[in-house]
């Protein structure tokens, strides 16, 4: 079968008028915005003023305005469109890239200014199928960015059942090696987003075509910052200086991690990696698509109550689901209230965060107690803190989380027979220098490994990998911390994913990618 152009699949739409759909300088279309492109929750700390960023970016020589918008602010965005593709001509495909695409390209400083913030931002990566597809040989210095996930997969690191082909498992799009980039369209409504996207699909025609799309929202109501297990999500992000912070000190939200702009951003100073020079303020992003059984992991919180004195049945059994994440649905910290969930701690961003494993203001946490917060916990796996010693323990690991809830609320049939017949899942974006100190070191090396952060520590319960296998966790137990929970389900499932390369503006307007 042919596979439709950009042009077929989205018809012409707003082409007439494309600048004034997603242009950042239109009034009348910003008028036009029903809400922000963004979200706010209370749980999630707020992005620095565009004053403070650029202050903090003049002394740490970042300039805001060549990183695209997507990189550094976090899990915040209302709705939002992946537009993976693959480009049929590359001459075309830069020459229509430089006259009609570059200039919507949206940067972190219009990001940061809401009334100078389009109507949908528009963000582009490409994978290094992409790159050398453009004519662009350069070594980015990243073996896992230029072998690409999918070979990753094959070769066993990700934890990912093989074969990935077997129905159930990766999607044939990503299994499939032909996607080039990917299209990042955020905003406040479809409409809006749609309208975006008309534009691009003329910007592409006869150059590009689509081979996949993931469109995800925020939950509704209050459920908003919530991911699809309902625990609040993107509390934890570093402070990168440069843009949340001036100087290595003292981080905007108590217990965040400080890091170098290096760490998320190439050719800046945490970069400890060699690059071309033009690949300077870009970032490697890995998307996952990770598909979420709710219903049947709402059953298996259900069916474990922690035998803790004084407690319901169900503050027992939120309990176990509040230890498996390390977090309470609120986002209160286990480790802070180690009992029942606290909303007012949930929900203040100067309080949730502040913690690091150890009590009394110790440098390191003490290695056989799980009282509070079990090693296996999803957060205390993905970021151990004062697990491991050093005065920046857990420094080069860190990315910074973007990703976006897909699919539908759980019905109540799904509910009821605690099986999920619809789709949804965590849009996972993670962005780092390095993909195999960042995501796939995280992935791989922690949340798989389970004699991470301790031998018999087990897996990460929520995205630990063993390749479909039975996945053996301790900790969880408070009542019994030998006790070993056997999980059979895995209630993250993998659908495939790429890695990309997230280029500066300034690499974006050179000839590499416009002609
Ligand atoms: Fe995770 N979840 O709902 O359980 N994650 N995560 N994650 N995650 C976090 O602190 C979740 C995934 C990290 O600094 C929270 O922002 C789900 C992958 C890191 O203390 C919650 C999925 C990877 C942190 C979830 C998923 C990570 C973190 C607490 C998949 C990397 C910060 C809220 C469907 C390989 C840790 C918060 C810190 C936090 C959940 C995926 C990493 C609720 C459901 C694939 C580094």
């Amino acid at each position: 079968m042919k596979t439709p152009s950009f042009y077929t699949l989205f018809g012409l739409g707003l082409c007439a008028q494309i600048a004034a759909a997603i242009g950042v300088e239109d009034s009348s279309s910003l008028e036009r915005r029903a809400d922000d492109i963004l979200i706010d929750p209370a749980a999630i700390p707020s992005l620095p003023s565009l004053d403070k960023a650029s202050a903090a970016a003049a002394s740490n020589g970042l300039n805001l305005s060549n990183i695209q918008g997507d990189l550094l602010i976090g899990m915040r965005k209302n709705k939002e469109q992946f537009v993976f593709f693959s480009i049929s001509n590359p001459l075309i495909f830069k020459k229509q890239f430089k006259k009609n695409v570059l200039p919507l390209i949206t940067t972190t400083t219009q990001i940061l200014n809401p009334p100078r913030r389009p109507k949908a931002s528009l963000n582009i990566a490409f994978s290094s199928r992409g790159l050398v597809k453009l004519g662009i040989a350069d070594n980015l210095n990243d073996t896992a960015f230029t072998a690409g996930m999918r070979n990753q997969a094959e070769l066993g690191l990700l934890g990912d059942p093989l074969p990935l082909t077997d129905p159930g498992r990766w999607k044939p799009e990503f299994s499939g090696s032909t996607i080039d980039g990917v299209l990042i369209i955020a905003s406040d409504t479809d409409t809006n987003m749609g309208g975006c996207r008309d534009a691009i699909s003329k910007l592409f025609a006869n150059c590009a075509k689509q081979v996949y799309s993931l469109s995800g929202a925020a939950r509704p109501g209050n459920q908003a910052g919530h991911e699809h297990f309902g625990y609040a999500d993107g509390i934890s992000n570093p402070a990168i200086q440069g843009f949340d912070t001036a100087s290595k000190g003292q981080p905007p939200f108590p217990g965040q991690a400080v890091v170098p702009p290096g760490e998320i951003l190439l050719g800046n100073t945490g970069d400890r990696n060699t690059r071309p020079d033009w690949t300077k303020d870009g970032s490697f992003l890995a998307f996952r698509q990770l598909k979420q059984l709710v219903p049947e992991f709402n059953q298996f919180v259900n069916a474990n109550p922690l035998p803790v004195k004084g407690l319901t049945k169900q503050q027992q059994s939120d309990l176990f689901g509040a230890r498996m994440v390390g977090r309470w649905k609120s986002g209160a910290p286990v480790f802070l209230s180690p009992r029942v969930d606290n909303a007012t701690l949930g929900a203040d961003p100067m309080l949730n965060n502040d913690f690091n494993y150890a009590l009394n203001g110790a440098a390191q946490a003490d290695p056989t107690d799980q009282s509070r917060c079990p090693f296996s916990a999803h957060i205390r796996k993905t970021r151990p803190r004062a697990d491991l010693n050093g005065s920046d323990p857990n420094s080069n690991h860190h990315i910074v989380r973007a990703g976006i809830p897909y699919g539908p609320e759980v019905t109540a049939a799904e509910a009821r027979t605690s099986k999920s017949t619809k789709d949804r899942g965590l849009a996972f974006v993670s962005y780092q220098s390095n993909l195999l100190a960042g995501f796939q070191f995280i992935q791989r090396i922690w949340a798989n490994n389970p004699n991470f952060v301790h031998p018999g520590t087990g897996f990460d319960p929520i995205i630990g990998a063993n390749s479909s296998q039975p996945r053996q966790v301790k900790g969880l137990d408070l009542t019994n911390p030998n006790r070993t929970v056997t999980i059979t389900t895995d209630f993250v499932v993998s659908e495939g994913g790429e890695y990309f390369f997230s280029p500066s503006m300034a690499a974006l307007s050179s000839s590499r990618f416009s002609a």
